[in-house]
């Protein structure tokens, strides 16, 4: 069932697209960016984006890709915020017959159930952090906390998964706390609080590993309120590469992050129109790139260059 009868199989084109996208919400730097740049590709492409913002609670999204089958839009955007719970709404999109390609974290469903994922490689974002911390230490003895994303999300369980595989082998590293700052900045500062004072002050902390950018920064904030030098007393690696980061960077605050693209909607959009156009199945992972930026990389270059696409 489609929105305008005119818009068949394989006579749909970008112009008559209705879109729907359950975004997960605005937690961090990098999700609001994704959204801007989701609303500026449908505008470009003249697809009609039906935008619904889920403030973070899957049941709010199995709200909104039901209400999207209802109105019998052309496919659906689906960031899912958790991993599991979506068989059931996924298999009623394809009864509907309308395609979902999920964004930036994936799902434990069948594969059938959706188009394609455009993501990371999520698991490879933790190894890069790991081995980074790895070769920076060397043999000295690191004590490591860890600010984990959102509990039960693709990213959380993948990039903790990369990060102790590149640890392993290194006996010296030891993952000393870990707990979910739920990929913001707010909870990324108050667990680090917590971490501190469990951690006598901090003297025994020699590494953060953030799965966000937006948790470092909250926590880095809490380093300094503790007295400590963040990116010297504690070194600070994380996921994203939002411009704030590469300012606490070039502030010597935070070492090292890895590059997630927000633009997961371009690659989506593109897939969309081919598999409209003449039903040609795209793989079904989209795989965006992962880069490694540190201290060396002229951080407010890149804060500069990043302001614009999006952020
Ligand atoms: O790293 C974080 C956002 O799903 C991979 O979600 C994405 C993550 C991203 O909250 O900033």
């Amino acid at each position: 069932a489609t929105i305008l009868a005119a818009c068949t199989f394989g006579s749909a084109s970008a112009a008559e697209l209705v879109v729907g996208f359950s975004q997960i919400g605005s937690e961090s730097g990098w999700r609001a960016a994704e959204t801007t740049l989701t609303k500026q590709q449908a505008e470009q492409r003249g697809i009609d984006l039906k935008f619904a913002d889920a403030q973070q609670k899957q049941e709010n999204q199995l709200k909104a890709i039901r209400s999207f089958i209802a109105q019998g839009v052309n496919a659906i955007l689906l960031a899912p915020v958790v991993a599991t719970g979506w068989d059931e709404v996924l298999q009623e999109a394809k009864d509907a017959e309308i395609p979902v390609i999920l964004l930036d974290r994936t799902v434990d469903a069948p594969k059938e159930l959706y188009l394609t994922a455009v993501t990371s490689d999520l698991v490879h974002e933790g190894s890069v952090a790991g081995k980074w911390l790895a070769e920076t230490v060397a043999d000295k003895p690191c004590n490591v906390v860890e600010l984990q994303g959102t509990t039960g999300s693709s990213p959380a369980i993948d990039r903790k998964k990369g990060f102790e595989q590149a640890l392993s082998g290194h006996d010296n590293l030891k993952i000393i706390r870990s707990q979910t700052g739920d990929f913001t900045r707010t909870k990324g500062k108050e667990v680090m609080e917590s971490f501190l004072k469990a951690e006598d002050g901090g003297k025994n902390i020699c590494a953060l590993y953030a799965h966000n950018d937006d948790m470092a920064v909250g926590a880095i904030q809490a380093i300094k309120e503790a007295g400590l030098k963040p990116g010297k007393d504690i070194l600070v690696v994380s996921i994203d590469a939002v411009p704030d980061i590469f300012q606490a960077m070039a502030a010597g605050e935070a070492n090292a992050t890895v590059e997630l693209t927000p633009n997961m909607a371009g690659p989506a959009f593109d897939v969309l129109a081919t598999y409209l156009k003449d039903g040609k199945e795209p793989p079904k992972w989209i795989q965006t790139e992962s880069k490694l930026y540190t201290q060396a990389d002229d951080p407010m270059k890149v804060y500069e260059e990043k302001k614009g696409l999006g952020y």
